[in-house]
Order: C-alpha cells, then sequence, then structure tokens
C-alpha cells in the first residue's frame, strides 16, 4: 500500500518528466500500480484509515508521484459527494475542451508539494476525454466541476507540470477571463 513516504516531493526530478504511454493489455505490475493508486486516494478519505496511517487526504493521485513514470492516475469522489465517482485512467488525454475556464477559489494543492501555493489556478470548465480501464477498455466521459479540475491536474502530473506552473506569477489572484469560480476545500 501506499504511503507518504511513497510519494515524492517537489524538486524530484520525476515530477518533471514527461510519462511513458502503458502498452496494453496492462501487465500485472501496471495494473497493481493502478490499483494501488485509487486505494490510496479512497484511504486517504476515510478518517479512521487516513489517522492510522498518516495519510494526506487527496482526490486523485498519478503515478510519477510514486516514482513511476507511467500514464496512470487515479480520482476518487467519495458516494456521499455530489461529484461520487472512482476512476481508473491509462493512456488518458483530453480530446475536447470547452472555451470557457474555471477555477478554484481556494486554489489547489498538492501530495508531491508541502507547501501551500496560493493563486488561482485556471483550468477548462468542461472536457470530454478518452483513457483506457484496468481492463484495457477505451472509454470516453464528460467532466465538469471539480472533477474536470482534478482530471487536468492529474494530467499535468503526466506531463511534468505541478499546478502552480499556472498561476499568474505577478498577481496570483488576477481575475480569470471568461471563468467560473468554484467553491471548495483545497488540499483534497
Ligand atoms: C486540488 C487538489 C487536487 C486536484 C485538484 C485540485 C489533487 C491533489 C492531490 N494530488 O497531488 C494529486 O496529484
Ligand atoms: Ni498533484
Amino acid at each position: 500500500m501506499i504511503l507518504m513516504k511513497d510519494i515524492i516531493r517537489e524538486g524530484h526530478p520525476t515530477l518533471r518528466k514527461r510519462s511513458e504511454e502503458v502498452a496494453l493489455p496492462l501487465s500485472a505490475e501496471d495494473k497493481a500500480l493502478a490499483e494501488s493508486l485509487l486505494e490510496y486516494v479512497k484511504n486517504s478519505q476515510d478518517d479512521e484509515l487516513a489517522e492510522k496511517y498518516d495519510l494526506r487526504a487527496g482526490v486523485g493521485i498519478a503515478a510519477p508521484q510514486v516514482n513511476q513514470a507511467k500514464r496512470i492516475f487515479a480520482l476518487y469522489f467519495d458516494p456521499s459527494t455530489e461529484e461520487n465517482m472512482s476512476l481508473i485512467a491509462i493512456n488518458p488525454k483530453i480530446v475536447s475542451h470547452s472555451v470557457e475556464k474555471s477555477y478554484l477559489t481556494t486554489g489547489e494543492g498538492c501530495l508531491s508539494v508541502d507547501r501551500a501555493v496560493p493563486g488561482y489556478v485556471p483550468r477548462y470548465a468542461r472536457i470530454t476525454v478518452k483513457a483506457y480501464n484496468l481492463q484495457g477498455e477505451e472509454f470516453k466521459m464528460r467532466l465538469k466541476g471539480l472533477p474536470a479540475i482534478a482530471f487536468q491536474h492529474e494530467l499535468d502530473h503526466l506531463n511534468g507540470i505541478m499546478f502552480f506552473d499556472h498561476i499568474n506569477a505577478e498577481n496570483p489572484f488576477a481575475e480569470i477571463e471568461n471563468a467560473t469560480p468554484i467553491e471548495r476545500g483545497s488540499g483534497e
């Protein structure tokens, strides 16, 4: 199981690499990696398990964050949330996106960043994505709101991009044109 000690931090070169495509059908090793990523995000949102294993809560995690430069990530929104989704994405891509942007009013955080980086992170408000699942089947879906933001945060990790790369350096809270603000907690 993935623990905080397994998560690499800012400054580690893997976080700045473009991760490799995953060969399909998935190898047993890649499948286990994908499952462990989903397990981490689920456990991290379970108060008891998070406390027991000292996990920082996150809605997503990408393979490069555990020093595996592979195009895999997991997202999880508890069934009690309106988002309610559990997703493993292999070789994900955005096939189309809205012109409209969105951003979290509280900014973003990252399991690989041990400091708060204030500022708005502009994202596409709506995206249509394609990826492969654990069974190696392709799927397509539309996302908006927080899941769309989280998907873009994770996809960025596969391309060596950190959330703060998108923050306006001169004025972190400068108004973002044509964007809908989204209220929600930051770190998770
Ligand atoms: C805020 C946080 C996340 C996504 C979008 C907004 C995920 C934080 C956890 N991660 O570091 C995942 O890469
Ligand atoms: Ni992150």
